[in-house]
């Protein structure tokens, strides 16, 4: 059963539950770690057993209709890894003024790695997303997206979404950190599905569908196959010398990149979805001055 955070009506503290077809147990009530933080804090071995344990609980839970989720995230920074896709760095040796970067960096021994969001920057399902107002070019990046615990051992994976300004990034690539990080430029969920239940994260189909007043705008798929490093380098990488004392949440790159033509606009709807984790649904909103 995937973990979920929510909130009820009747209580806007953030809880943890697993969730069922039609219910979430919270872990509270089945004596489960009871927020994000604190299922960083256990080694995977022992979490996926209480895990395991709680979801044989006979608990009713609530039914999913009476609660609203919440990006599954509490004091992680969210990481991401680039040009791991070769779409990735096609597009972008296409866009850029600084080409040969992209496929420098495809083919070295280190990976690219950036700080995309911290948690305040991060939707959640059905939340708005944004694009910047100083860009001109903006794209949805759906992502299969790795939660670390503190010991540097994945736990799950999640859906995300690295929304980035295509204009600011191809007008230099200094300009990385504008480009990706700003309020509203991430978006993880709907929930995070365990290790445990997910046989190969490199055998997964990702789908990107972007609607347009109310009709289909764009869609494109790809495959984790196709990403370029094993993801336990990616992991080690972001580990050396880095300590992550809440544990982390790794976007491990894009493999769609919709055509030049393209841009993302305020109302558009993106749903990312990832066979056997779920889809993530944010709408687009634009910020102004
Ligand atoms: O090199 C810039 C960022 C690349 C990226 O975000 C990706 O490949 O997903
Ligand atoms: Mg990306």
């Amino acid at each position: 059963m995937p973990l979920g955070r929510f909130t009820t009506k009747e209580d806007s503290e953030p809880r943890l539950g697993l969730i069922a077809t039609d219910r979430i147990i919270p872990l509270a009530t089945v004596g489960g770690p009871d927020t994000l933080d604190a299922v960083m804090r256990v080694p995977a071995a022992e979490l996926h057993r209480l895990l395991g344990e709680a979801s044989e609980s006979t608990s009713d839970g609530l039914p999913l209709t009476d609660i609203t989720l919440l990006p599954p995230i509490d004091r992680q920074e969210v990481w991401a890894c680039g040009v791991t896709y070769r779409r990735s760095r096609d597009a972008r040796m296409e866009e850029s003024t600084q080409k040969d970067v992209y496929d420098l960096v495809y083919e070295a021994e280190r990976p690219e790695l950036f700080l995309k969001a911290t948690p305040g920057r991060v939707c959640g399902p059905e939340t708005a997303i944004a694009i910047r107002g100083d860009s001109t070019w903006d794209v949805p990046e759906p992502e299969l997206v790795l939660v670390i615990n503190n010991r540097g051992e994945t736990i799950g994976y999640t859906v995300g979404n690295d929304v980035s300004s295509r204009s600011i990034e191809g007008e230099n690539p200094l300009y990385l950190p504008q480009a990706k990080v700003y309020s509203a430029c991430a978006a993880l969920g709907p929930w995070i599905t365990l290790t445990t239940e997910l046989a190969d994260p490199l055998a997964l189909a990702i789908q990107l569908v972007i609607e347009r007043d109310g009709v289909l705008h764009f869609d494109g798929e790809t495959s984790t196959d196709q990403i370029s490093r094993p993801l336990d380098e990616l992991v080690s990488y972001l580990h050396r010398f880095n300590e992550f004392p809440e544990g982390v949440f790794l976007m491990t790159g894009t493999g769609i990149i919709p055509p030049p033509q393209f841009t993302l606009e305020a109302g558009d709807m993106v749903s990312i979805t990832i066979d056997g984790i779920g889809t993530l649904r944010n709408p687009v909103t634009r910020l102004t001055a």
